[in-house]
């Protein structure tokens, strides 16, 4: 395939209610997508996850406009690709900015996909065509247990509850009680401190299939403590940006589980390789979100159906986040589960405002 041209639609739309974690409070939420084109008319879609400040990883909207368009395009167009591998190869000069790079890498497998007139769930080796879905919750909201109410009623059977070192575990612990049928996971963006390590157990009781980054990114032996004093195993999201830092956190023993985040990892190259590296070392995996829009869900989606992911990811309908969502179908969630698209590629159409440019 022959790259003929890449483009670059910012788009904004406001969550239907704003979103609260321990480290920023989003109420609107800005995306690029990119569109990959090759000859033929073949269209590819990829999604940029990157916030519009630098609260969860370094990069920013602009900071992806700026690499996308002025220092990625330009290596790849014209090129001629015989596998969507070789992305990763054309861009191993351009240090970091892995949201950037996943942007347009996630765009070439759904163009690459289409071409062999296949999902691209399919297209990766995916075998599960049921997915798990799941919601995020704010522990501290005041109206949790109704939350917890309203997604239960709508079949979800994983919720994820946001917490920090003011969350009463208490009584987060009466409700996780409550709902035995439920998975509940905990995520606490790196809330958490060796000051408030003891906070951090107090969460040890309350039933959590898992605690998602309690500390830092870089607090790798407060997380192996964590994860050898507690008996609920500890999961790493943005300590893990490579295969290095899965191979790191397998040595040192700082945890059991990680999130699989494409624009975290910097694309499918690189993520379907740590899903081999954890599938060999027997790490739990599952696929989380960025309150992102339909092109990137529906990558996630396609990821989620490999073989090994079993751990239900962050996978809410399009209508959790948005009053609208980009893409046709809209995600549905069907007594907790999404089914995949047969169409070839990401498998839904992208719809996106042209005023939106
Ligand atoms: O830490 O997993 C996170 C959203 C934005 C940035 C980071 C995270 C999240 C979520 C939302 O937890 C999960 C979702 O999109 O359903
Ligand atoms: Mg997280």
């Amino acid at each position: 395939l022959i790259i003929e041209e890449i483009q670059f639609h910012r788009i904004q739309k406001e969550l239907n209610k704003p979103f609260v974690t321990s480290l920023q409070t989003v109420a609107d939420r800005e995306s690029i997508i990119v569109t990959v084109r090759s000859a033929g008319g073949l269209e590819g879609f990829g999604e940029c996850v990157a916030f519009s400040t630098p609260w969860y990883s370094e990069e920013t909207v602009e900071s992806c406009r700026f690499v996308m368009e002025q220092v990625l395009k330009p290596l790849l167009v014209k090129k001629v690709l015989n596998a969507p591998g070789e992305v990763a190869e054309l861009f191993a000069g351009v240090k970091g900015n892995n949201m950037a790079k996943a942007a347009i890498e996630m765009a070439v497998w759904d163009l690459f996909a289409k071409f062999e007139g296949v999902s691209l769930w399919q297209y990766i080796g995916g075998i599960q065509k049921q997915i798990s879905a799941g919601v995020v919750v704010a522990a501290d909201s005041r109206n949790l247990l109704n939350e917890i109410e309203q997604v239960a009623a709508k079949g979800y059977s994983r919720i994820k509850v946001k917490i920090s070192s003011q969350t009463d575990a208490e009584a987060l612990k009466r409700v996780v009680e409550r709902y035995p049928e439920i998975l509940f996971f905990a995520d606490a963006n790196g809330g958490f401190s060796e000051e408030t390590f003891e906070r951090l157990q107090t969460f040890d009781d309350v039933g959590f299939a898992l605690i998602e980054q309690p500390f830092g990114e870089r607090q790798w032996k407060l997380h192996a403590r964590a994860n050898r004093e507690m008996k609920t195993p500890i999961c790493l999201d943005e300590s893990i940006t490579g295969i290095h830092d899965v191979e790191r956190m397998i040595e040192m023993q700082a945890g059991k589980i990680i999130v699989l985040k494409m624009g975290r990892l910097g694309g499918w190259n690189e993520t379907l390789k740590i899903v081999e590296l954890c599938r060999r070392h027997n790490v739990g995996m599952w696929v989380g979100g960025m309150m992102e829009f339909g092109v990137s869900k529906a990558h996630n989606l396609a990821l989620a159906s490999l073989p090994d992911i079993v751990l239900p990811g962050d996978f809410s309908d399009s209508r959790y986040f948005w009053k609208e969502d980009i893409i046709l179908p809209e995600i549905e969630v069907i007594n907790g589960k999404i089914t995949l698209q047969d169409k070839a590629g990401i498998g839904y159409d992208v719809n996106i405002d042209e005023a939106g440019l």
